[in-house]
This record gives structure tokens, sequence and C-alpha cells, in this order.
């Protein structure tokens, strides 16, 4: 037997094993034993790039190496995508400073609420996976469990389930109330329950004078909003608000936050928002209650990988500004915002290097093409977003394709007479020797059954900080409220929020591709009809396909989907330098309007 993990980058992180070297059949070593099909099926489905090649012709390794090796020389920065989530992919740094190359900072993930969570918590700790069996009422707030982190399905069975998404998802479906909340909006539905939590005198003082102690300021500055015209705006009614909050007032309440609600230059305040409304109920620290997210996996590990060069922007990154780039487990091409811009600027560089397992939009700009060892084919060990749980992943098959990130940069060493790289067991070995073990399982060094028990902050003896303001400039909601009667809209074209979560056969844009926009029927559009979408950022053509599961304000277009970011901004979040692809609206065209 042999045990390895998933290295792609979802919550779940599935552990599993193999009878013997070389055999596809994977065994789940997890409790619900499966492993999707993007892990059973698509990694060995899709087509590997299995030769290096310059500008389209085959070449040696060596050939390639020496290439890159050449063109590293010149001014030079690394793009790393997350396509593996293996620790050891980060080796890379060590390259990069070096040669006194750039990297990015910022993500195009998780960083914008990641930020809210620090400003709150002052570290974002994962909520454990035991609280949430622990809870009586699960609040899923803006993830798509069944699509995205299907193994935390089973945890939620037996509980009450609220879901606030935009989008009737499965679990919207099967919840037991389901806000079918407008996009962008949720900072304000988490103040406004937080103010009728303390006009109901239900908030927790005890818990908050020892940990949260400024919630009186906090209570006046949700009553700076005018009630009523925040309830328009969330399109919400008294009665509503009173469900919603008959469920949070339970004593086990878990909430489990996704991306979704943070794809916005507001993203840090709604996660922010949100964690404050769990402060006042108390939520922290709490057996059965805590608010998930995606946690900072590598709290309390000292990585080998820090690397002190400098940085650009992973979200606007100004590629013109280099000679030469090199893209590693990404497809910036189109996993950026803006794509436009970033397809132009790839094009113009003097050499694109693609390091990668499969041929993408990046890989077809690229001069040079380095095929990479998946994670099946090489050592590494990768830590969680959802858990604390550390995974080994072991080579369980050979192959004669690609090179490993080990490797490569060892290779590259040797070509710049760079002063000897530390053996491969020797790095693997820094980041478990942080772990704690307990039986064979192995965890992070942050690991905590009650995260926040003792209090907030890296030393846990400071307060939760509340929310106390924000500033939108897409949307000054204060306006918008005042002159909503006086508005007249009849001259412009209708715009669409552009929702863009994750596709169920595909990581991001690896595995299956699509070409559909989601539209509600109601629209008019005839299924299957072809229609321009369009946003001050570009546009693209797209196949309608009719979806009674979206609100009629919304067009929904996966990640997976080919030109979905020409229509998104390259805007960097207002905290945690993230990107905000779904702060844009969208105009349908079609040349057929019914
Ligand atoms: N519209 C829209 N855009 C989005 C998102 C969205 O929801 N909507 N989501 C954003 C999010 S959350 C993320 S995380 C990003 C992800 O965006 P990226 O980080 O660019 O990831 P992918 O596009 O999935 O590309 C991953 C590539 O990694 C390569 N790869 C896989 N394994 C390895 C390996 O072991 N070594 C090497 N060298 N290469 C490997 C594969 O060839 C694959 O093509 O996309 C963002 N973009
Ligand atoms: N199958 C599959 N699994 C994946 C991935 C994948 O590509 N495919 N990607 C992985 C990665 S990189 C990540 S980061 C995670 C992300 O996993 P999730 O956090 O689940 O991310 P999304 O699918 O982008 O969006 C989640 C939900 O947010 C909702 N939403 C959109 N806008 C809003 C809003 O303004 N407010 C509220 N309340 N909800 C909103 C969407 O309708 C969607 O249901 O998934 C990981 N798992
Ligand atoms: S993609 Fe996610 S759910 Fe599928 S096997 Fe990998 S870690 Fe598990
Ligand atoms: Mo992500």
């Amino acid at each position: 037997m042999i045990q390895s993990s998933c290295g792609l980058d979802c919550f779940d992180a599935c552990e599993f094993s193999v009878a013997e070297y070389n055999s596809c059949e994977l065994i789940a070593n997890t409790s619900n034993n499966t492993l999707c099909s993007l892990l059973n099926k698509e990694l060995f489905d899709t087509p590997r790039i299995e030769k290096p090649t310059i500008d389209g012709i085959e070449v040696s390794l060596e050939e390639a190496l020496d290439a890159t090796a050449l063109a590293l020389k010149e001014k030079a920065l690394l793009w790393r995508g997350s396509g593996n989530f293996g620790v050891m992919n980060e080796i890379t740094n060590l390259l990069f400073e070096q040669i006194g190359g750039t990297l990015t900072k910022g993500s195009l993930c998780d960083g914008a609420g990641g930020a809210g969570i620090e400003e709150g918590r002052g570290v974002n700790r994962t909520l454990p996976i035991e609280q949430i069996q622990n809870a009586e009422v699960v609040i899923v707030w803006g993830r798509n469990i069944s699509t995205t982190n299907s193994h935390f399905m089973p945890y939620l069975a037996g509980k009450k389930i609220v879901v606030i998404d935009p989008v009737a998802t499965p679990i919207a479906k099967k919840a037991d109330l389901h806000i079918q909340i407008a996009p962008r909006k949720d900072v304000y539905l988490a103040l406004m329950l937080s103010r009728f939590i303390f006009m109901e005198d239900s908030e927790k003082i005890e818990w908050m004078d020892e940990y949260a102690s400024e919630y009186e300021d906090f209570y006046d500055f949700t009553r700076t909003f005018r009630l009523k015209g925040i309830l328009e705006y969330l399109e919400l009614n008294l009665g509503d608000i009173g469900k919603l909050i008959s469920y949070l007032k339970f004593d086990k309440v878990v909430i489990l936050v996704g991306v979704g609600v943070q794809k916005y230059s507001i993203g840090h305040s709604v996660l922010h928002a949100i964690d404050s409304l769990a402060s006042t109920l108390g939520l922290f620290g709490k057996e059965g209650c805590g608010v998930g997210y995606l946690g900072d996996s590598k709290l309390g590990f000292d990585n080998p990988f820090d690397v002190t060069t400098p940085r650009v922007s992973k979200v606007n990154t100004p590629f013109k500004d280099f000679k030469t780039v090199l893209v590693q487990g990404g497809n910036p091409a189109e996993s950026m915002p803006n794509s436009k811009r970033v397809q132009k600027e790839l094009e113009s560089l003097e050499t694109l290097i693609y390091f990668g397992l499969y041929h993408n939009e990046t890989s077809k700009r690229a001069k040079i093409v380095i095929p990479a060892k998946s994670f099946l084919e090489k050592k590494d060990i990768r830590l969680s977003y959802a858990d604390y749980k550390v995974s080994p992943m072991n080579p369980i098959m050979d192959t004669d394709i690609g090179i490993s990130e080990y490797d490569f940069v060892k290779e590259l060493y040797k070509k710049g007479n760079f002063s000897q790289l530390n053996k491969e067991q020797e790095y693997i070995d820094k980041w478990l020797n942080h772990c704690q073990k307990q039986e064979n399982t192995l965890y992070s060094p942050a690991y905590q059954m009650l995260p926040y028990q003792n209090g907030f902050g890296e030393d846990e003896d400071d307060e939760f900080i509340f929310i106390d303001d924000f500033e939108d400039y897409f949307e000054d909601i204060k306006r918008l409220i005042k002159y909503r009667k006086s508005s007249n809209k009849e001259n412009k074209k209708q715009e669409y929020w552009l929702i863009t979560p994750k596709a169920k056969h595909s990581l991001n844009t690896q595995f299956r591709r699509d070409n559909s926009v989601h539209i509600h029927p109601d629209l008019g559009y005839e299924n299957n009809q072809e229609l321009s979408i369009s946003s001050s950022y570009g546009e693209h053509k797209f196949i309608a396909k009719h979806n009674s599961d979206l609100r009629v304000d919304c067009v929904l277009i996966t990640a997976n989907t080919l030109g979905v970011n020409t229509l998104t901004p390259d805007t960097i979040s207002q905290e945690g330098e993230g990107a905000c692809y779904q702060e844009v609206k969208v105009t349908i065209n079609a040349k057929d309007i019914l």
C-alpha cells in the first residue's frame, strides 16, 4: 500500500492509497469513502504536455532548460498559479531569489476575505471539522458546498441549514431557509442582522465583555444606516430577518463562508462584518460554533521558501515591465481578470515560459514550454485550508514525462552556478518537523480544537476588533437609497450582475472547459442561442443556457468558461490585494431579441 493525497486546490484535501506502484486504482482514505471525478477521471483523461518545445518545435529537456537559464538572466517575473497545492511548488521562490527576479503578491482567490478576517481576529485560524460536526445550525454563506466542498456534505446531515446565496444551489434547495440575496450586499445583511440581535437583547454580553469589549461602538455603527432603506436595498422584509435570526439564536451555530461573498473591492468588509455578527453572538472559541472560511494553511510553519524579492500584484500584474515571465502551475491568460489585457501583454513579452501539465491559453502563447510532473509522480506534502490535517503526497507512478519543481530548480541552480540546493527530503522534512503528530496523523502546528478559545491575535491575548466603517466606491448605497425613486434608467441598457463561481467537472481552468452563459428563462432569450456578453472591460460570445436557479438580475458564467475573464475587472480589493471578479455589471446583446 502506498499512501498519498490529492494535490488539487480544493477544500477537501482527500487522502488515498494505492495497492501497488503504477496502479491507477485510487482508494479513498476519507471517512466518506469517495474520491471525486476530478481526481479519479479528469486527471487521467486530460492529455498531458509530453515534450518540451521552443517556438512550437520539440526540443530536449536540456535544451529547454538551457534556453530558460538564458532567459532568466533578463528582467524576470515568476507568476505561480495554484494548479498543485503541494508546498514544494514554492521552491521556485529560491531560484528567483538567486537570479534577483520578481515574485507576485496578493491573490486571485481568498485574499480580500482573508484580510477582513485578520482585521477582526488578528489571525485566520481554520475552523476544525469537529466543530462543524457538533453544530446544530450551519449557515452556508456564499459557498457552493456540493460542488466545491462535497466531502463536507455528510457533516451537514441532520442539521438545520440556512443558505445565503444569489443562486439556488443544490444545498440551497435542500435548506431550511434560503435567502436568495442579490450579489454584493452581504456586508449590509451581516450588519443588519447584528443590529437586530442587539435590538432584541440577544447579544452575548458576558462573552463580549471579555473578548470583544468595543461592542457598543459596533452597535452604534450598525445604526448609522437607515433601517427601512437598507431592508429595501436588501430586498428583504422584517419577516425574513426574523427567520434568519431565529436560526442564529441556536446555541451551536457554524457559519461556512466561501469565496463568493468577497470577489469585490469591499471583500474584506464582508468577512469582517460576518465575523462581527458572529462575535455579537459569541460564536468564537465555543463547542459547535465558529466561522469557517479558507483558513491560513501555513499558519505556524516556518516556510523554507519565504524570500525577500520584489513583488508585483498577482491581480493586475504589469507583465509588460518584464522581459521574461515564468508561469508555473497556472493559466493567467484565462484565470486572471481583464484577460484581454493579460493576453496582450503576455504576447508581447520577449520570453514567456510555461511550466505546467496541460496545454492551455497561456502555454499557447509561450515561447518555451516545459512539461511538469503531476502530483501523482513526485514527492510533496499538502496543507489544507479547511482542516488542520497535513497530508504527505508520495509518487504512486512512474512517468517519462516532465520534471518536478525540485529538479527544475536544481538544474537551473547548476546552470547558473548558484550555491548548492539542499536535498529534496530536507525541505520536505522542514515542513514535517513543524507538524504535530497524533497517532498516524499529521496536523499543522496551528492545530487547535477550539480556535480563539483564549482570545484573538497571534498570542491569543488580544480582543476581537469589530468593523467600524467601510467605504464603498462601486455602489454608494446611501445615495442609492436616497435617489432610488428619482433615478431614471429607462434609456440605459439593462445591466446584470456577473456571478462567476466554480464548475463541477473542472478545477478552475484545469480539465473540462465550457462556453455557456447561464441566464434566467424569463429574460426571453432562447436556450442555446448565441449571446454576446459585454462589460466595460470586453466582450465575448457564449451559448445561452436557461437556468431558473438564478435571479433575473444575474447572469452566471463559471470559472472554466473560455472568455469569462474578458468581462472581469482587474481592480484590486481595498484590503488583501485580492481579485474582484464580480465587481462588474454586464449587458446581454443578441441579434434576435424577442
Ligand atoms: N472568472 C473567474 N476567474 C477565476 C475564479 C473564478 O471563480 N471566476 N477563481 C479564481 C481562483 S479562486 C483561483 S484559485 C484561480 C486559479 O487560477 P490558476 O492558478 O491560474 O489555476 P488554473 O487556471 O487552474 O491552472 C492551473 C494549471 O496548473 C498546471 N499544473 C497542475 N499541476 C501542476 C504541477 O504539479 N506543476 C506545475 N508546474 N504545473 C501544474 C496545469 O497545467 C494547469 O493548467 O483562478 C481564479 N480565476
Ligand atoms: N469542482 C470544483 N471544486 C473546486 C474548485 C473548482 O474549480 N471546481 N475550485 C477550488 C478553489 S480554487 C476554490 S477558491 C474553492 C471556492 O469554493 P466556493 O467558495 O464554493 O466558490 P465559488 O464557486 O466561487 O462560489 C461560491 C458561491 O458563492 C455564491 N455567490 C456569488 N456571489 C455572491 C454574493 O455576492 N453573495 C453571496 N452570499 N454568495 C455569492 C455563488 O453563487 C456560489 O454558490 O473551490 C475549490 N473547489
Ligand atoms: S479534487 Fe478535492 S474532492 Fe476531489 S479528490 Fe481532490 S481533494 Fe478530494
Ligand atoms: Mo481559489
